[in-house]
C-alpha cells in the first residue's frame, strides 16, 4: 500500500495545528478567539484538502504521462454524504487532526457533524455510485465521475401529524469548500431547433448539421475523491448550467426587467433540483433536459481530453470506457454518434463500432414503471438530430436481427428502440443495450431475471452481452468510519491487515466461539445501540432500551420493499403482547426510516401508518416496553452511518424478484446484524457467503411469486385463514391507529384482500414464524453473537473494491494497482 507521506504537506500535529490557524486567519479572516464552529470546519477542510491536492496533481500527471485507459462513470446521482471524515480517514490523519484541534479546544467529531450531507441522489443507485468512486480511487482505477451539480439535493423530510412533509434542501448555502469551479471546462449544450443537410465532399453522403434553437453553458465543478491511504485521487466532475447571456440587456433597457432574466432562469433551472422519484418515470421535459445536458457535457469533455493527447478519435475506445449508470445517461449513445459523425466527420460504421466499444450499461431495476421511455414528439422537439440517429441505429439493429437470427413480428417489436404500443416512445433501456459492448445486472438473481424478462429478446440476439456484477459497499465508510468501536476491536484481535485487504476480516471467524471476544463484540454493539438510542431520544423524545432487540428497516419507502409487511407484523405482535401478557416476549424496538417520492401516494400512506402505529403502541402501558416502534425522519447517509452499526436485525424483505440487489443489506451484515430476508437480490449471495444457518430466510422465491401471479393470486383467502393477520388488518382498517380518520387505511388494506400484488398476505405467516425464530435465538446471547460475528467475518466479498475489480477486469479492461 502507498503511504500518504509522499505528500508535500506535513502530517505531523504541530504543522497541522499551525496550518489550521493559518487557514482560519488568511482564508477565512478570523482569529482563533473569534472563530465560530463553522469557521473551524472550513479551516480544517481546507487544511485536509491541501493534502489531497498534492496527490491529486500527482495522479493527474501520472495519468497524462502513462496515456492509459480511464473510466468515465456517468451517473445522474452521486449520494456522497459528508466528505471530511472520509478524507481524513483515507489519509490516515484522524489522530493527528483530532490532536491538532484539541490544542484549540475544538472537538473533531463535533466539527465533522456540521458538514452538510451532499445528497445528490435518491437511494441505492446514487449511493452505489459514491461507493464506486471511493473504491476506484482505493484500488487504483483512474476514473472520472460525471454528474450534475444540483443546487438542491434530495429533499429534507419532516413528519407532521404522522405524514411526510418535503422541504427544500440547501447544501450549498455556506459554500462548498470541496469543489473547484473550472470555467475553462465549459461546453455549449443545445436544445431544439432544426437539422439541415449539407452537401459533402464529392462521393460522400451529405452531412447533417444540427442548429439548436436554445443553447446553455455547462460549467464543470471538480471534487477530488481520495482513496484509501491517499494512494489515488480521482475526480468527481459535476456540471452546472448557466445562460450564455446572463442578462438580456436590450430587454432590460427597454424596461422589461423580468423578461431580461427569463433566459438565465430557464438555463439555470436545468441543474436546480434533483428529481426525487426512484421508482416512477414522470416523463417531464425538464428531466430529459437534465439527462441530455450532463451527457453531452461529459462526452464533449471526454472528447476534448482525448484530443489533447491523441491525434484522432479512432482509438477513443482504447483510452476511455464509459459506464452508463442505468438509462439516465443513455441518450449519450446517440449524442456520441452525433459528435463523432456530424462534428468530427467520422464515417457512420466506424463511429458505431467505437461507440459500442466505449459504452457499457448497468441496469438497476426490472420494475416496468421505472423503465425510462420518452414520447417521440418530445424527444424530436428537444433533440431532433439525436432522434434521427436513434431511428438509424434502430433500422440497422432490426435489419441485423432479421438477417442473422431470423427475428420477426413479436421479437422485432421486443428489441425495437421504439415502443409502438404506448403512443410511440423511445425506450432508453434498448438504446443503452444496443449501444454497449457489455450490459450488467447488479446481483446474480437480478442478472438472470434480466435475461428472462425485459431483455429476453435482446439477450437472444446478443447472447454474450449480459453479465453480472454484484454490488458492493466501501468498507472504509461503512465499517471503519461508521463503526470505529468494531474497527478497533478487529485491529486488536486480528491485526491491521484487513484495513488494506478486507478479505482478511475472515480471520475473526475463529473468535466466534471465544466467549471473551463475543462479550467484547456484544459490548461494541451495545455502545452503538446506545448512540442510536440517544439520537432517537433527541429527535423524537422517545426512550428506547439499548438492551432490547433492535430490528431495523431503513431504505426508500416502496410497496415492493414491503415496509407494510413489517408494520403489520408489529401490529400483530402488539395484539399478541396485549392478549398474552404472561408470555415471555422478547423486548423489541422496531426502527423505520426512509423517504417516499412526493407523488407516490401509497408510499406516503405507509409512512403515515408507521407513525400512527408507533404513536399508539408507544403510549400503551399494557405493552410495558416490550415493543417500541420508531420512525426516524429524514433518512440520509449520515443517519445511515449511525444506524448500520446499531442493528441486531436487518430487514431485507422485498417481494422476491423485485429488489435488484440491495446494498443496505450488505452494510448491516458487515456490521454484525442478522438479516431477515427473502431470497431476493444480493440476499441470495449473502446467504451463500454467510451460511444459511446464519441468516433468516423466509417467503416465496422469485419463481414462486411469478407463478402465483400467473395463477391470479389474491390475498382474501389467505387472510381469512390466518386470524393473526386478519385481526391485525382489521385493527388497521377500523381506525385503531387513526381514530381521527378511521377510514384512512381502507385502501391500503383493501389492496391486500383484492389483489395482494406484492405478496404481503402470501408471505405473512412465513415472516411471522421467522421473526419468532429470531426471538428464540435472542434468548441465547452467546449463539446470537456467534452468528453476528460470522456475518462480519464472511461479508468481505461484498466490498465495492471487489465489484470495481470485476468491472475493471471484465468490462472496462483498465488496470488496477492490486
Ligand atoms: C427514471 C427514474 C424514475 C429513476 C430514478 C432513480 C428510476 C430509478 C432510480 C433509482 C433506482 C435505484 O436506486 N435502484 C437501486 O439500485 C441499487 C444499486 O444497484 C440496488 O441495490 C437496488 O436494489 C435498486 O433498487
Amino acid at each position: 500500500p502507498h503511504d500518504a507521506s509522499a505528500s508535500r504537506r506535513s502530517y505531523d500535529v504541530d504543522a497541522l495545528a499551525e496550518e489550521i490557524v493559518e487557514k482560519l486567519t488568511y482564508s477565512i479572516g478570523k482569529s482563533p478567539a473569534r472563530a465560530r464552529k463553522y469557521d473551524w470546519l472550513r479551516a480544517v477542510t481546507l487544511t485536509v484538502r491541501d493534502r489531497i491536492i498534492d496527490h491529486w496533481l500527482e495522479a493527474e500527471d501520472a495519468r497524462a504521462a502513462s496515456g492509459g485507459k480511464q473510466v468515465a462513470y456517468l451517473s445522474m446521482e452521486f449520494l456522497i454524504g459528508r466528505l471530511l471524515r472520509d478524507a481524513i480517514n483515507n489519509l490516515n490523519l484522524t489522530t493527528q487532526v483530532a490532536e491538532a484541534l484539541k490544542r484549540y479546544n475544538v472537538d473533531l467529531d463535533m466539527i465533522e457533524l456540521l458538514e452538510p450531507d451532499a445528497a445528490l441522489g435518491n437511494g441505492g443507485l446514487g449511493r452505489l455510485a459514491a461507493c464506486f468512486m471511493e473504491s476506484m480511487a482505493s484500488v487504483g482505477v483512474p476514473g472520472f465521475g460525471y454528474g450534475i451539480r444540483y443546487v438542491h439535493g434530495f429533499f429534507r423530510q419532516e413528519i407532521a401529524d404522522g405524514a411526510q412533509v418535503e422541504l427544500p434542501e440547501n447544501w450549498l448555502l455556506h459554500g462548498n469548500p470541496w469543489e473547484f469551479e473550472r470555467r475553462e471546462r465549459s461546453y455549449e449544450i443545445g436544445f431544439g431547433g432544426k437539422v439541415t443537410s449539407v452537401v459533402g465532399e464529392p462521393g460522400k453522403p451529405p452531412r447533417q448539421l444540427w442548429r439548436p434553437a436554445e443553447r446553455v453553458l455547462a460549467v464543470a465543478y471538480d471534487t477530488p475523491i481520495v482513496g484509501w491511504r491517499g494512494a489515488h485521487v480521482n475526480t468527481l466532475r459535476l456540471w452546472s448550467a448557466q445562460a450564455l447571456d446572463p442578462i438580456l440587456l436590450d430587454a432590460f433597457n427597454s424596461g422589461d426587467h423580468i423578461g431580461a432574466l427569463v433566459e438565465s432562469n430557464k438555463a439555470e433551472a436545468i441543474t436546480r433540483v434533483l428529481y426525487p422519484a426512484d421508482s416512477h418515470q414522470a416523463g417531464q421535459e425538464l428531466r430529459l433536459r437534465q439527462e441530455f445536458f450532463f451527457s453531452s457535457a461529459s462526452l464533449q469533455d471526454i472528447i476534448r481530453r482525448h484530443l489533447e493527447t491523441n491525434e484522432s478519435l479512432s482509438n477513443l475506445h482504447d483510452k476511455v470506457s464509459i459506464q452508463l449508470n442505468d438509462t439516465h445517461p443513455a441518450v449519450s449513445v446517440a449524442e456520441l454518434m452525433r459528435l463523432l459523425v456530424d462534428v468530427h466527420g467520422m464515417e457512420w460504421d466506424e463511429a458505431w463500432e467505437i461507440t459500442r466499444q466505449t459504452f457499457s450499461y448497468t441496469n438497476h431495476t426490472l420494475l416496468p414503471e421505472a423503465l425510462e421511455h420518452w414520447p417521440i414528439h418530445l424527444f424530436e422537439r428537444l433533440l431532433p438530430r439525436q432522434m434521427q440517429i436513434i431511428y438509424a441505429i434502430n433500422a440497422a439493429v432490426i435489419r441485423q436481427a432479421m438477417e442473422s437470427k431470423g427475428f420477426d413480428g413479436g421479437r422485432i417489436a421486443a428489441i425495437s428502440l421504439i415502443d409502438e404500443n404506448n403512443g410511440r416512445r423511445v425506450r432508453m433501456g434498448q438504446l443503452a443495450f444496443v449501444g454497449s459492448h457489455a450490459v450488467n445486472g447488479v446481483s446474480a438473481l437480478h442478472t438472470d431475471l434480466m435475461k428472462e424478462t425485459v431483455f429476453h429478446a435482446l439477450h437472444e440476439l446478443y447472447p454474450d452481452r449480459i453479465q453480472n456484477k454484484t454490488n458492493g459497499v466501501t468498507p472504509r465508510r461503512w465499517l471503519m468510519e461508521a463503526n470505529p468501536g468494531l474497527t478497533s476491536l478487529l485491529k486488536e484481535t486480528i491485526g491491521e491487515g484487513f484495513l488494506d485487504d478486507i478479505s482478511k476480516i475472515r480471520d475473526v471467524e475463529r473468535f466466534a466461539t471465544d466467549a471473551g471476544f463475543r462479550d467484547r463484540f456484544a459490548a461494541v454493539k451495545r455502545e452503538n445501540k446506545a448512540r442510536l438510542a440517544d439520537v432517537i431520544s433527541e429527535r423524537l423524545a422517545i426512550s428506547v432500551d439499548p438492551d432490547a432487540l433492535f430490528d431495523i428497516q431503513v431504505k426508500r419507502i416502496h410497496e415492493y420493499k414491503r415496509q407494510f409487511l413489517n408494520i403489520i407484523e408489529a401490529v400483530a405482535l402488539y395484539d399478541q403482547i396485549r392478549s398474552q401478557p404472561a408470555t415471555n416476549w422478547t423486548p423489541r424496538v422496531k426502527v423505520f426510516a426512509g423517504k417516499a417520492a412526493p407523488s407516490y401516494l401509497q408510499a406516503k400512506e405507509i409512512i403515515h401508518l408507521a407513525n400512527d402505529v408507533a404513536r399508539v403502541i408507544n403510549s400503551d402501558p399494557a405493552v410495558r416496553d416490550l415493543l417500541k416502534v420508531v420512525f426516524i425522519p429524514n433518512y440520509n447517509v449520515s443517519l445511515a452511518e449511525i444506524i448500520m452499526p446499531a442493528a441486531d436485525i436487518s430487514e431485507q424483505i422485498s417481494t422476491a424478484g423485485l429488489e435488484a440487489s440491495g446494498t443496505g443489506n450488505m452494510k448491516f451484515a458487515l456490521n454484525g446484524a442478522l438479516t431477515i430476508g427473502t431470497l431476493d437480490g444480493a440476499n441470495v449471495e449473502m446467504r451463500d457467503h454467510i451460511g444459511e444457518e446464519n441468516i433468516f430466510i423466509f417467503g416465496l422465491t422469485a419463481s414462486e411469486v411469478a407463478q402465483r401471479r400467473r395463477e391470479g393470486h389474491s390475498g382474501r383467502s389467505v387472510i381469512e385463514g390466518l386470524p393473526l393477520l386478519r385481526d391485525a388488518l382489521h385493527a388497521i382498517s377500523s381506525g385503531v391507529f387513526s381514530p381521527d380518520e378511521p377510514n384512512r387505511y381502507n385502501g391500503l388494506v383493501g389492496n391486500l384482500y383484492n389483489n395482494d400484488w406484492w405478496m404481503i398476505a402470501a408471505d405473512f405467516q412465513s415472516y411471522w414464524d421467522t421473526q419468532r425464530r429470531a426471538d428464540a435465538l435472542w434468548a441465547d446471547p452467546a449463539e446470537w453473537n456467534r452468528k453476528a460475528i460470522l456475518n462480519t467475518a464472511r461479508m468481505s466479498w461484498f466490498s465495492s473494491d471487489r465489484s470495481i475489480r470485476e468491472y475493471a477486469a471484465d468490462i472496462w479492461r483498465t488496470g488496477t494497482d492490486a
